[in-house]
């Protein structure tokens, strides 16, 4: 990056570019009465060196060569908003004036879908970390693809409650093992947290751990402009990814608060307000931006128009300007799904077939599994490894898998998904939510999906997690009955823009018969064996299908009509209207549901349901469905005392 050295190391113009950012800072939080003074006054100094090696275009928040930027730290909001307002990107002096209002483009935390120039949402602590990971690893199968092209850096800030979370240690060490040197990530060591003193709860050896775990590590007085601006340069020529541990003061420059975990998240109030712009010899006037400094963070913008155009001229020379943009728009119709015959198959493995059609027409389908690949059938064949190819060994990290993947969905070249046995979702959930937050099309494939699973037993056999997914909002949890199904599913969830979790049995399941089928898995539900007048309606997902349709048989015999609904997508019923619901449900019919799991949401359309109510055990997959209820005899009952 071209850059003028007597500009990087004016220190007068650096610190008052600093000033600016803390009492912007301040005085958004003090104008919402609410938010966190301590980081961003703390970080300010840090953040004037980051804004000239910073390679961005605030007028294209979207440049595809742009460094990565995550703040993990998500309280730091006010900091984030007032340096995407100085650096010129969409965010006026009035959309920080609205700070943490309804509606307004500056939340509480930082979220992608509503202020451009985030990256990534973060709030939760940790999630941002692995999400820089994500993005450095996203960039290395860039590189791969697109040669020199692609030569940014992935820049992590974040705090000490980030470094204490578990997912940071597993994104840390995946950054070590893939050898990820783009990424650098900033550690604001001010030792204070909410509580307090840092050494009242945690006393590691923090450049330690991360030196065992592959990185290089430096510590520096994170108010040092020269200590600061040379890390950085060193950093940027690293075969290891980078740590710099910037040892700071929390609420650095408030006159009687500086170093106190108070001002982690309150307003400093009017009178240390004017007590500290007094002392920085700063304007009383709320929201004053210096002229030079004004200057000096505004050069992004020129800056970055010069990167960005230059970038497009090197590109065009390499020829991949096209390829590019296959892979920023794919083409989904390309995909040659497979056609299954009417074997049992486990969904498990019709998926796998699918996965390895997609990936065989668009190259910007890439994932892996946390070290279940063979279980969960996730090998993609032929692609190679990562970090260059597309098939991620994450290792047993689920928490820091899923948010690598959130992160490499929010690249802007990729589709990938992540995989384990669904009963582990609940390690991934944190990421699974932040996935949602950010409707990153992302894809969550989950094997070993009930009691099916068998003589594993109670720990492996998943519960209640189809109920939590179902009620995650912007997101869609897919539970195909068979390998036709799964195809249909993996449409409808290519062409939304959201995550999707696919939940996928690992016993052999029926190949349904379709000849009378009414409708398709688009809507969530549809009549997948239809009576005439019918007396109930059964229905269910996944691998229920068939003992619904069982159930169907066997009350035929006596002369009960009965019609099954096939569910894969509660999430996408729920969104139909009374006139197709009309059209599944017949009015004048009993409707039971039956489902190898909670259930409780489908009392939402069920009169009754038929569920788990209990954990699993360990048994043949056959005996546990039996043993608990979860049979065609049992919704034959069920349907009779309904009707009497
Ligand atoms: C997963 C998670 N747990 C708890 C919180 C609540 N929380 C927000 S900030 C914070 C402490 C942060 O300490 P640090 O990262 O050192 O930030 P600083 O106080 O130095 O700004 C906590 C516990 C959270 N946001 N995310
Ligand atoms: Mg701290």
């Amino acid at each position: 990056m071209k850059r003028r050295d007597e500009e990087r190391l004016n220190k007068e113009l650096l610190a008052l570019a600093a000033n600016t950012i803390r009492f912007l800072a301040v005085d958004m939080i003090e104008n919402a009465a609410s938010g966190h003074p301590g980081m961003p006054m703390g970080l300010a100094d840090v953040m004037s060196v980051f804004s000239a090696h910073y390679s961005h275009n605030p007028k294209n928040p979207k440049w595809l060569n742009r460094d990565r930027v995550v703040f993990s730290g998500g309280h730091g909001s006010a900091m984030i908003y007032a340096l995407l307002h100085l650096w010129g990107y969409d965010l006026s002096l009035d959309d920080l004036k609205n700070f943490r209002k309804f509606g307004s483009k500056t939340p509480g935390h930082p979220e992608s879908i509503v202020t451009s120039g985030v990256e990534v949402t973060t709030g939760p602590l940790g999630q941002g970390f692995a999400n820089a990971a994500g993005f450095a690893l996203a960039e290395k199968r860039a590189q791969h693809l697109l040669g020199d092209a692609i030569d940014h850096k992935v820049w992590c800030f974040c705090g000490d409650g980030d470094i204490m979370e578990g997912v940071s240690y597993e994104a840390a060490s995946f950054a070590g093992h893939y050898k990820l040197n783009n990424l650098i990530v900033v550690y604001d060591c001010n030792e204070i947290t909410i509580d307090g003193r840092l050494d009242i709860c945690f006393s590691e050896n923090v450049g330690a751990r991360f030196r065992a775990q592959g990185w290089y590590t430096i510590e520096i007085d994170g108010h040092d402009y020269e200590a600061i601006d040379g890390a950085f340069m060193i950093a940027k020529n690293q075969s290891k990814p980078t740590l710099i541990i910037a040892k700071t003061r929390i609420a650095r420059g408030s006159a009687h608060l500086e170093g106190s975990h108070k001002t982690h998240g309150a307003p400093l109030g009017k009178s240390e307000v004017e007590a500290s712009k007094a002392r920085a010899g700063w304007s009383e006037d709320s929201f004053y931006i210096p002229k030079d400094a004004a200057h000096y963070f505004s050069e992004a913008v020129k800056r970055g128009a010069e990167l960005e155009t230059a970038w497009k001229a090197d590109l065009e020379k390499s020829g991949h300007t096209r390829f590019v943009n296959t892979l920023t728009n794919p083409d989904f119709s390309k995909i040659e799904f497979p056609e299954f015959d009417d074997k049992p198959r486990a969904t498990r493995d019709t998926n796998h077939a699918i996965i390895n059609a997609i990936v065989k027409a668009l190259p910007g389908f890439i994932g892996g599994s946390a070290d279940l690949a063979s279980s969960n059938k996730t090998e993609l064949t032929g692609m190679g490894e990562a970090p260059e190819g597309a098939n991620i060994r994450f290792g047993v990290r689920e928490h820091a898998m899923s948010a690598i993947t959130n992160a490499i969905a929010a690249y802007g070249l990729f589709f990938p998904f992540d995989s384990t046995f669904f009963v582990f979702s609940d390690y991934q959930k944190p990421a699974v939510r932040a996935a949602a937050l950010m409707k990153a099309k992302r894809f969550f494939i989950w094997t070993h999906d009930s009691i099916g699973v068998g003589e594993d037993g109670a720990t492996h056999q998943p519960i209640e997690q189809l109920t939590a997914f179902r009620a995650l909002p912007n997101f869609y949890v897919f539970r195909p009955a068979d390998g036709a199904e799964n195809i249909e599913c993996w449409k409808k969830a290519l062409s939304l823009d959201a995550p999707s979790g696919f939940v996928l049995s690992r016993q052999n399941l029926p190949a349904l018969d379709r000849k009378e089928a009414r409708g398709g898995a688009e809507k969530g539900a549809y009549l997948i064996a239809p009576a005439k007048n019918p007396k109930a309606t059964i229905i269910a997902s996944g691998s229920e299908v068939s003992i619904a349709i069982a159930a169907q048989e066997k009350l035929a015999a006596e002369g009960i009509a009965a019609s099954v609904v096939s569910a894969p997508c509660f999430d996408l019923l729920c969104q139909q209207d009374d006139e197709y619901l009309t059209t599944i449900f017949d009015p004048s019919s009993v409707i039971l549901a039956i489902e190898a799991a909670s259930g409780a949401e489908w009392f939402r359309f069920a009169d009754a349901v038929i569920a788990m109510e209990s954990f699993g055990a360990s048994a043949k997959g056959d005996e546990l469905y039996k043993r608990f209820g979860i049979t065609a005899d049992r919704a034959v009952e069920f349907v009779k005392a309904m009707l009497a």
